[in-house]
Parts: C-alpha cells; sequence; structure tokens
C-alpha cells in the first residue's frame, strides 16, 4: 500500500525533547517566507534544512504539505472536550485528575470476534506509527498535530466485520463525576460518533494513542481517541470506550443537537458554509493571517473516490 502521506514508526531515539523544536513562529522566519503563503506549504522543508537555523529542526514534524506541526503546548492547551468544559483553555486543568487506567475498548456488533480490549493489549497488538495530520475544527481553526496511533482498519480485520456491517459506531466514556461537563442536560452524553464502512477502513483513519511520542494527554482523548483528518475535528471523538459494527447509520451528538448545522459526514469542504459563519477560510494556531481551507482538509487524493456519487452539498 502506498502512503502518501508522513507515516514513519516512532523510534524512542528519534524523539528530542519537545522544547528543542522550533516553534511555529522561528520556523516561519528561518524558511524566510510569509505565513500562510503557498510557497511555504511547497518547499518550506528544504528551505529549513539550507537555513541552518540555531535551533534543531526535526523535519518528522512537517506534514506532507510543508506545514510544520504546531508546538506541544498549542496542541494540549486549546481543546474542544465538551465533557470537561466548552471553554478551550479551560480543559487541560478540568482534565488533570480524569484517570485513564484502567481502560477498556469494547468491539462488538456486527463481527465474527467480538472482544475487550484492555489498552495494553491495543499498545502491544498494533505497532504504533506517527501520522502528522492537519486538524480541521468546523468552528474555522486548525492545526498540525504528530499523533501517534494505528490505522482502525487494523483494529476492525481483526474482529472480522460480517458482510452486513456498514458503519462503525464510537462512544466516549461516561463518568459523569471525573467529566463535570457530563452534568450539562443540553447533550445527549455520552457523545457517540460515527463513519461509513470505507471511511472506517480508508488508511488515514487511526485511533490514536499519543502525540509528539508522549502517551495520549488527557485533554486530548487519553487513553486512546479516533483521527479522521479529512473531516470536521467533531468527527474526531476521544476517550473511545465502545466500538459497535452496524448496519443502521448511528446516531451522532452533534447531528443530534443541531442537525441543520452538523451532518452525518462533516468533510471539511470550503464551498458548504457553516449556517452562521463561512468555511472558506481557517485560523492555524500560531499564525497571523488566515489561510484558505482545503477540500476534504487536503486529503482528497486519498479520500475523494469514496464520495464520487454523492451531493456533497446535500450530504454535509
Ligand atoms: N468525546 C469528545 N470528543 C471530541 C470532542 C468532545 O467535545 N468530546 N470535541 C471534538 C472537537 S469539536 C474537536 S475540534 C477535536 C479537538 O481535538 P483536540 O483537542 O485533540 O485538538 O476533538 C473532537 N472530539
Ligand atoms: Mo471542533
Amino acid at each position: 500500500m502506498t502512503h502518501l502521506f508522513k507515516s514513519v514508526p516512532v523510534k524512542s531515539y528519534e524523539i528530542t525533547p519537545k522544547a528543542t523544536y522550533l516553534s511555529r513562529r522561528d520556523f516561519i522566519k528561518a524558511a524566510g517566507v510569509i505565513a500562510g503563503s503557498a510557497a511555504l506549504a511547497a518547499c518550506a522543508p528544504s528551505l529549513v534544512e539550507e537555513s541552518e537555523a540555531d535551533v534543531p529542526f526535526n523535519p518528522a514534524y512537517v506534514d506532507e504539505l510543508g506545514d510544520p506541526a504546531n508546538t506541544y503546548e498549542e496542541i494540549t492547551s486549546y481543546n474542544n472536550y465538551y465533557e470537561f468544559s466548552t471553554n478551550k483553555e479551560a480543559v487541560k486543568s478540568l482534565a488533570e485528575n480524569f484517570n485513564p487506567r484502567p481502560w477498556t475498548v469494547e468491539v462488538y456488533g456486527l463481527v465474527n470476534k467480538p472482544r475487550t480490549f484492555g489498552i495494553e493489549d491495543l499498545l502491544k497488538l498494533f505497532p504504533q506509527e506517527e501520522r502528522i495530520y492537519r486538524l480541521r475544527c468546523v468552528e474555522a481553526w486548525s492545526m498540525v498535530i504528530p499523533w501517534q496511533g494505528f490505522t482502525l482498519a487494523s483494529l476492525l480485520n481483526l474482529v472480522e466485520p460480517t458482510s452486513d456491517a456498514q458503519y462503525v459506531r464510537f462512544e466516549t466514556v461516561y463518568r459523569p463525576e471525573e467529566m463535570k461537563g457530563q452534568g450539562s442536560a443540553f447533550y445527549p452524553w455520552p457523545y457517540n460518533e460515527g463513519l461509513r464502512m470505507d471511511e472506517a477502513m480508508n488508511d488515514l483513519t487511526i485511533l490514536a494513542t499519543g502525540l509528539y511520542g508522549e502517551m495520549m494527554p488527557n485533554q486530548n482523548g487519553a487513553p486512546i481517541r479516533l483521527v479522521v483528518p479529512w473531516k470536521y475535528g467533531f468527527k474526531s471523538i476521544k476517550s473511545s470506550v465502545k466500538i459497535e459494527l452496524t448496519n443502521e447509520r448511528p446516531n451522532t451528538l452533534w447531528s443530534t443537537v443541531a442537525p441543520n448545522e452538523y451532518g452525518f459526514y462533516a468533510n471539511v469542504n470550503p464551498d458548504v458554509n457553516h449556517p452562521r459563519w463561512s468555511q472558506a477560510s481557517e485560523r492555524r494556531i500560531g499564525e497571523l493571517s488566515r489561510r484558505e481551507t482545503l477540500m476534504f482538509n487536503g486529503y482528497g487524493e486519498q479520500v475523494a473516490e469514496m464520495y464520487a456519487d454523492m451531493n456533497l452539498q446535500l450530504h454535509y
């Protein structure tokens, strides 16, 4: 299988303390280009190699468009995780006492081999690889995040979906004692999400267990969360405990709360605006000017085919 994106196995000796990486702003300065310009995407990595920046630069932490990853600090202190808070800056401290051990993920439904996995099993069974992906929130901000994890397909293949399985449903843990946001009657807890079978089996779709070579921080969805990089961030459900194979399209929290604003597919699409704001551009965290939003968040080559006969204005 060809990997069109950056995908390297995580080797501990390659993991340099994150503080020694160039910050996003230093990277842009070193590259000698203006943030957000097309030139940056095309030639940033080689420019940086030639610039002999005084801070070590690891080219592994650049996405396949040449965009540098956001800093660990940015990725872990600006989070959407409504189980804790709707305030992105407050999530980190509110999630501090959440305990992601012990943890099990039940994989069941239309499968030949249903199985409940301990998080340790998942870490042992599947080689953890690094994937540097853009994350585009429906609220029109974005980041580049170096995840590590494994493909959802590798897990599903192990449990053997039956030929009736058409969708995969995911559910976040329900722990109102530890997650005070789950006390809010406004949302139908637990958070749930879903993918069509082909989306779930796509090689871009991963279950992430960490970022920047470290175990997943609580605020980012410890100990395991879905990452579907061509869809709006809300599809990438955090802290999953259930994965169900089904022949019915699953309910999803956001399409239940506001069906006219959030559909089942939620593919990143600059041509379909949110009813209350434009989706044509986005604010990359750490950059000053806005950048254009890319169709399928820039992953069209790997995913557009799945939607070839769908009207994406209708199936938003
Ligand atoms: N369980 C759960 N998963 C969730 C959310 C949430 O509130 N609860 N927020 C989603 C949204 S809107 C986004 S943008 C991403 C943010 O992921 P990050 O905090 O790791 O950047 O997580 C998604 N997964
Ligand atoms: Mo989001």
